[in-house]
């Protein structure tokens, strides 16, 4: 049995259905219409990709045909259904004109939703996605087996080359992000967390309301006997709670709760019905650093428990567990210095986490791509914590003139990576932390945030002891 979707499954059997971008998602989306028997047009408005390289992402075994930065008009007037990618806008003039014209518009996790027969949980949240949703896949895993739980999503593993797996006993822990979540309809998850709601990639939603509005999306189909885990600490999460339609459970890392899990001294505590109950230390049972990640943990434990899992099990995991890489990951101490890589601080308020998890003075990497993120809250957060600010990408020149209008002027420009991070070695002094946390997006200099993050950890471990 399919999550009651099986007549929509079979109802893209001979249609005409057009995949937009070739990435991950899109190439795991042309392979589930393979599946399910539909007639495929893969479709790439890349400025760089050519015919043959996009041909060669068609998975073996499926056909389907390939269009590189055009469509005939006449082909695109009988699309029946356009599955988009997440990087794709939904105000692209192309996607407008098909929506125009009547054509069924889904997301790619709405795709792979059709094919779902377990139960799903799903996360969201500008930040701290990422290490939640691993934990939580952890922790399902220990509960389930490894071969029962299937963690998809912004994470980097397209829903759709994992949902045909599932089954009546699988659990899919999914990462989504707004770009994900603007585009489902259908999807209803069993469990779901909004983690915060701050500024970010607003040069695609463009307001904040449609951000917040996208985010939101994941609870949208859940009932009162389902449970959506939300961050009392975030005005928009906070509020969201009294329009939510699944059941509400919130965490808190600075207050007390009647009901819900909040942190007490060092202590994560539950409060339910029958008192409170502490449940582990965070400085001793736990491998992370930062406040961000008590959320983090707290958030996991909400959903797990959600998804009926012992709480045993789920502390027993939690205490294993280790730092996320690339999320406030420590990579080694080099001459006294202790580098950090954080290069999964895509935003603003990443990276302010990033600089409160620093116990020393820090020599800050930032810039990069601009996602028209405002900086100020970052630099209030330098806090005399930061000594220098070493600037890189497009964003750098703007970053600057914020921070120096909020009277930081410890700012070193470099042009490229490798002179970023050798300046950051030159300025640093023994006791000191290096923190690559830039608060912007890595593409323009890099294919993405892992890449940069993984040539800031070889320069390090390439560095003298
Ligand atoms: N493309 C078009 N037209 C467009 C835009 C893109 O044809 O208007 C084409 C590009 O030329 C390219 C392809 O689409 O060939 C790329 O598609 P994509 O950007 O959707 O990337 P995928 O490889 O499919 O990866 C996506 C997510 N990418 C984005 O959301 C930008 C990945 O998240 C995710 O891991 C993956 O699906 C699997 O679910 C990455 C990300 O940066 C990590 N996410 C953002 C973030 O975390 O901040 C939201």
């Amino acid at each position: 049995m399919r999550n009651s979707n099986q007549e929509d499954f079979e109802m893209f059997e001979g249609q005409k259905c057009l995949v937009i971008g070739s990435g991950v998602s899109g190439v795991g989306a042309v392979s589930m219409l393979g599946h399910m028997g539909a007639d495929i047009l893969l479709y790439d408005g890349g400025d760089k990709i050519t015919q043959e390289e996009l041909e060669a992402k068609v998975p073996q075994g499926v056909q389907a045909k390939c269009y590189v930065r055009q469509l005939p008009e006449e082909l695109l007037t009988r699309i029946e259904v356009a599955v988009l990618s997440p990087g794709v806008p939904t105000d692209i003039p192309l996607v407008q004109q098909l929506k125009a014209q009547g054509t069924r518009i889904i997301g790619e996790i709405e795709l792979g939703f059709l094919a779902e027969r377990g139960r799903v949980a799903a996360i969201t949240g500008t930040n701290g996605k990422t290490t939640t949703t691993t934990l939580v896949g952890e922790i399902m895993k220990a509960h389930l087996g490894q071969d029962k739980v299937f963690v998809v999503g912004n994470i980097g593993n397209p829903y759709t080359m994992e949902a045909e797996k599932t089954g009546p006993d699988t659990v899919t822990v999914g990462e989504l992000s707004s770009f994900q979540l603007e585009t489902v309809d259908s999807f209803h998850p069993r469990v779901s967390a909004i983690l915060n709601i701050t500024p970010d990639h607003l040069n695609r939603h463009h307001t904040m309301e449609a951000y917040v509005e996208a985010k939101e999306r994941i609870a949208m189909r859940q009932t009162p006997e389902e449970l959506c885990v939300l961050n009392y600490e975030n005005a928009y999460t906070r509020d969201f709670g009294d329009r939510c339609p699944a059941r509400v459970v919130y965490f808190s890392s600075v207050r007390e709760l009647s009901a819900g899990y909040f942190l007490r001294g060092e202590e994560i505590c539950l409060a339910q019905e029958g008192g409170v109950s502490p449940l582990l230390n965070v400085q001793t049972d736990m491998n992370l650093v930062g406040l961000c990640n008590v959320e983090n943990v707290m958030a996991a434990i909400a959903i797990a428990r959600g998804m009926g899992v012992p709480m045993e099990t789920i502390l027993r995991v939690v205490r294993e567990f280790h730092a996320v890489e690339h999320r406030i990951e420590y990579v080694a101490t080099k001459g006294g210095v202790a580098y950090y890589n954080d290069s999964k601080g895509t935003n603003p308020d990443a990276a302010i986490q990033g600089i409160k998890a620093m116990s020393r003075p820090t020599i800050l990497i930032g810039g990069g791509y601009d996602k028209e993120n405002d900086y100020d809250e970052w630099i209030e957060s330098f806090e005399g914590k930061v000594e220098w600010l070493v600037l890189i990408g497009q964003t750098r020149e703007k970053i600057a003139k914020c921070a120096r209008a909020h009277g930081f002027d410890k700012i070193r420009m470099a042009d490229t990576y490798e002179e970023c991070l050798r300046l950051c070695t030159e300025l640093a002094r023994p006791g000191d932390a290096v923190l690559l946390s830039p608060a912007c997006a890595s593409w323009g200099m890099f294919p993405n945030y892992e890449v940069r993050g993984q040539i800031f950890k070889e320069y390090v471990n390439g560095l003298e002891e």
